[in-house]
């Protein structure tokens, strides 16, 4: 423990994170069951091809059986990345492997390849000691051995994997990740079966965005945490608005895609508005009928006295807008045509230029009548997989400028003399290293213990899964799910590929449902619900609560 360590820091480190009954036991009273042969989501012939050595395994879970234990005890060697953004629990993910690891056989490692996957690829490692972990327990971040977004796809790569993991005499590689990173999980999996070297690979559901999870997979670690510090946030925020009565806040929330984070955050702190890209595509809703929605709604509070407001606007947004989403997809192929090109263009007009008269004739428009703060934006650097980098893509800005221009013509036409004054913020950063929740916290490790379990079952291919994480740790159910089980076959840059689906917010499922029974009230009146800290010391209803998405989804 050094000088930097907070108190809060040091009361965590105590923390023993609570788990699942079925795996809190000795682990020679731990028998691994299991049920019947699985089917991918769709397109499972095809994925049985893709996967011939791996498809259609069957799902396993943990019994406590006294003395009639399934787990083998030998010494393992085991290798870990964290790949893509952070997530807060990370740490523990990591605290669960080698402590289930020592628990196996007290001689068996834990390495910690650096930077992500491109740590396997350069054979950048450490090896992960009590001593090198302690000052990690519990806390937020993934610095114990950073992560990085370097994909792991190819079979060259798979090559080198198999090469440097053998070199390090490695049983098993536990991937913590997205969909993007379990999708590749499962095929490097499949690739050492197929070219018989016995390393296994366990995927662990790691993303703030909560869009991994479906039927088996309740939810990706990382996100209650990060909903809960972007709420509490918001709720200071909505407080500030309604006592200064003079703002209207837009806030962009995280989420790569899905619309998760801000329909968490919307059900946690009821603003005056929250925007679903999900339900903005489902209705085809152009850049101009979401200006008119958002100025609707500040008109209407303005009459009422009240020029001040919350806006949650979730930061895939941009690409659930038919005409905007259409307008990346031709330039995101502009680019990757012209990538050594365009990478010798000096600025923005010459970018520009170039790209413009290369549109169609309306994407062409649509990038024209955007400010040129958000052009240039749209211009910059893709992301390893060629997507449009849409953190920084400042959605909240464009859609102050939209709002400001439309209240401006209703003013000219007298449909609105009140007063419009916008802040603009983005939450991301602030939460994805925060230190976890009891709920992370406890569901991390546990996750982290599981690995262990699924791989001295001798699984390849599998997630580690917890189920029932409402129930308290007696009612939870910790297993292993194969990864092909969530699988379909999806159009990736022009080319068919075996893929984890994402999983976006549901319209008809409860925690929309709930959120849309609720905004017409929410946005006339100020009903601002302030949810304050994560609390891990205190009564179980604020340390052990979950996030009310979890909540409506399980009811
Ligand atoms: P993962 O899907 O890899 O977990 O990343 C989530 C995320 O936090 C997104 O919400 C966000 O768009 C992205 O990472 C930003 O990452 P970066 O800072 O690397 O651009």
């Amino acid at each position: 423990m050094n000088d930097l360590c907070s108190n809060l820091q040091k009361e965590r480190y105590a923390y023993m994170p609570k788990l699942p009954e079925n795996i809190a036991a000795d682990f020679q009273d731990i028998l691994a069951e299991y049920g019947e042969p699985t089917e991918a989501i769709a397109d499972q012939g095809e994925l049985k091809k893709i996967f011939p050595h791996t498809y259609g395994k069957p799902v396993a879970r943990f019994l406590r059986r006294k003395g009639k234990g399934s787990i083998k005890s030998g010494v393992l060697n085991v290798g870990v990345i964290l790949s893509g953004g952070q997530a807060p629990g990370g740490h523990n993910v990591i605290a669960g492997l080698f402590d289930g690891l020592k628990k196996i056989h007290s001689e068996s490692k834990l390495i910690g390849f650096l930077g992500g996957p491109s740590g396997i690829l350069k054979n950048n490692f450490t090896g992960i000691t009590e001593e090198f972990l302690a000052p990690y327990r519990n806390t937020g971040g993934f610095d114990i051995i950073a992560s990085g977004r370097t994909k792991l796809e190819t079979e060259e790569q798979f090559a080198e994997c198999a090469r440097v993991l053998e070199s390090h005499s490695i049983n098993a590689l536990v991937v913590i990740g997205g969909d993007d990173s379990n999708t590749n999980a499962a095929l490097l999996a499949e690739y050492l079966l197929r070219e018989k070297h016995a390393i296994q690979v366990i995927g662990v559901p790691k993303t703030i965005d909560g869009d991994l999870k479906n039927r088996e997979v309740e939810i990706s670690f990382g996100f209650d945490t990060a909903c809960k510090v972007y709420s509490e946030l918001i709720g200071n925020i909505a407080r500030d608005a309604n006592s200064a009565r003079k703002y209207w806040h837009f806030i962009k929330l995280m989420g790569r895609s899905a619309s998760h984070i801000a329909l968490e955050c919307a059900l946690q702190t009821q603003p005056n508005i929250c925007l679903i890209g999900e339900e903005v595509e489902s209705r085809c809703l152009t850049l101009r009928d979401i200006t008119d929605q958002l100025c609707d709604v500040i008109c209407k509070r303005s009459e009422a006295g009240a020029n001040f407001g919350i806006a949650l606007i979730p930061e895939g947004l941009v690409e659930f807008i038919p005409e905007m989403r259409a307008l990346i997809a031709e330039i995101n192929e502009i680019l990757a045509e012209n990538a050594k090109y365009f990478a010798t263009l000096s600025g923005f007009d010459e970018q520009s230029e170039f790209i413009n008269p290369r549109l169609s004739r309306d994407a062409s428009w649509t990038f024209s009548s955007l400010p040129w703060s958000i052009q240039r934006q749209l211009l910059m650097d893709r992301d390893p997989h060629g997507n449009v980098q849409v953190s920084r893509i400042e959605t909240e800005r464009l859609l102050i400028d939209l709002a400001e221009n439309r209240l401006q013509e209703l003013a000219v036409k007298g449909k609105f003399n009140g007063a419009f004054t916008p802040q603009n913020h983005f939450f991301g950063y602030e939460g994805r290293c925060a230190a976890p929740s009891n709920f992370d916290a406890d569901y991390c490790y546990a996750l982290g213990i599981t690995a262990v379990l699924l791989i001295s079952s001798g699984l390849t291919g599998y997630m580690a899964n917890v189920r029932n994480l409402h129930k308290g740790t007696s009612g939870m159910m910790a297993g292993g799910i194969p990864l092909t089980m969530m699988m379909n076959i999806e159009q990736r840059h022009g080319k068919k590929k075996p893929v984890i689906k994402k999983a976006l917010v549901d319209l008809d499922d409860k925690p929309f449902k709930t959120f849309k029974a609720k905004r017409e009230e929410w946005a006339s009146a100020t009903m601002y619900r302030h949810p304050g800290p994560i609390q891990y010391f205190g009564p179980a209803s604020l340390t052990e609560a979950s996030t009310i998405t979890l909540q409506l989804e399980q009811e």
